[in-house]
């Protein structure tokens, strides 16, 4: 990857980041729900709300494995890119590649509003279920193997909230600076 490029991993609150842009764990509505989806949503106010209103009646919301991008609101960071993870279910229904897709259009988002410093929680893992180890290893995967591509992003940051998810991460990172 080319040097200038970074990958790094914090335990930290994604909605205290002043980053260009934010990811947001979200659903098909766009409209809000449980979970990070709804801190965010909380927390950005209502000027975000309204943008997420107006792309669900323009887009009809967002399908699975696609991403939409919002001002970020009360939020300390520039935008929001709500992207929509599949729900595991069983593995046999196409998962893994929704993931990846949805790692890799967030970015392209991200790219689209210029943004040179992105943060992704790890989407899919809470109330969708995908396995964590899996989700990490398609989630840093995906980001590593597309992040060349991309003209404006030169630093992805990984924010996991939990400390065995962070565990995940950080071994799968420090196995890859090894090889
Ligand atoms: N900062 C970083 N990570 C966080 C934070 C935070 N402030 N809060 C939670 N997480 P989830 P999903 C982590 O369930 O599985 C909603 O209803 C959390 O620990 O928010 O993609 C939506 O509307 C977990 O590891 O998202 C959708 O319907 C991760 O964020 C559905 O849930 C994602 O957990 C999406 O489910």
């Amino acid at each position: 990857m080319n040097k200038r490029k970074k990958i790094l991993l914090v335990r930290e609150d994604i909605t205290k980041l002043a980053v260009d842009a934010i990811v947001n764990s979200a659903n098909k509505s766009l409209l809000g729900g449980g979970g990070l989806d709804y801190v965010i949503h909380k927390k950005a106010g209502l000027l975000m709300k309204q943008a997420c209103i107006e792309l669900n009646k323009l887009k009809g919301g967002c399908p699975t494995g696609q991403a939409e991008v919002t001002i970020a609101g009360d939020l300390p960071a520039q935008y929001i890119i709500h992207a929509v993870g599949p729900r595991w279910l069983d593995g046999d229904h196409n998962e893994a590649d929704l993931l990846c897709s949805t790692y890799s259009n967030a970015l392209i988002k991200a790219n689209e509003v210029r943004a040179k410093k992105v943060s992704f929680p790890s989407i899919s893992i809470g109330v969708y279920a995908f396995p964590k180890q899996l989700a990490a290893e398609i989630a840093i995967g995906t980001v590593l193997s597309t992040l060349p591509d991309y003209s404006f992003i030169d630093e992805v940051v990984f924010v996991i909230k939990d400390s065995d998810n962070y565990q995940i991460y950080q071994n799968i990172l420090s196995n890859l600076h090894d090889e």
